[in-house]
């Protein structure tokens, strides 16, 4: 039996609007879906930019994720590797596991993109010109892409059929759009969402990634 428990970096504290979509959320996620009880390394102001620490994480980035010799970053390799280590929240079935896993990157490299470049401009350049001019094309760009994932789930519950790591990322991903009404706009991805993010498992992670947060606040 394993005695020790994996470890997850995350942040003490994060500006409000990102509190609740910092990336260690999927992983909290997944360990909960799973039952994997996990220790948490809370880093506080540069340290994740500093010369220790990006020999975990190569961009000075957040999640980080140790477990029995093997240190990981990018939250979608610590899902993968939590999935395929533990046997869990990927289909058995070969072809719709391949399946789950093209959905998997898909909110990574298809979706994830457009609501970056979205909460770029809403959060970071909204008085400027150019992201005034630029917002409404991506807004259409992103929303095309999006109606792609809902025509899936006009079908099925979940991505892969089965609820399965896919279902944990795109929801990771999508909770980059909560300022907007984007998603909820989307009759089966607004379902989609609230079906994801009414599960137990996710409730215990979004409340242990606001939890520090709420602390910090409190002793500042
Ligand atoms: N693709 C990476 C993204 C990691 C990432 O961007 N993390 C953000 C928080 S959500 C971070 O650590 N930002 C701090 C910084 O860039 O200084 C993943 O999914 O793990």
């Amino acid at each position: 039996m394993e005695m020790n428990k994996p470890r997850l970096t995350a942040f003490r504290w994060v500006p409000i609007p990102f509190q609740g979509q910092v990336r260690d959320l999927p992983v909290r996620w997944a360990l909960e879906e799973a039952g994997i009880a996990y220790e948490e390394r809370l880093i506080e102001d540069d340290a994740h930019k500093a010369l220790p620490y990006r020999a975990l994480n190569p961009f000075g980035k957040v999640p980080v994720f140790e477990d029995t010799g093997i240190v990981l970053f990018e939250s979608g390799a610590i899902v993968l590797h939590i999935a395929e280590k533990h046997g869990v929240l990927l289909p058995r079935d070969p072809a719709a596991r391949a399946r789950a896993q093209s959905w998997l990157i898909a909110a990574f490299n298809t979706v994830d993109p457009e609501v970056m470049s979205l909460g770029d401009i809403d959060h970071f350049a909204a008085q400027e010109d150019w992201a005034k001019q630029r917002r409404p094309q991506v807004v259409r760009q992103l929303t095309d892409r999006l109606r792609n994932v809902a025509a899936q789930l006009e079908r099925h519950d979940f991505l892969a059929g089965e609820f399965s790591i896919a279902d944990i990322m795109m929801i990771a991903v999508l909770r980059g759009l909560r300022h907007t009404s984007i998603v909820s706009e989307i009759p089966f991805l607004r379902e989609y969402r609230d079906r994801c993010e009414s599960r137990p498992a996710f409730q215990r992670a979004l409340a242990a990634q606001l939890a520090p947060f709420a602390r910090t606040a409190s002793a500042a």
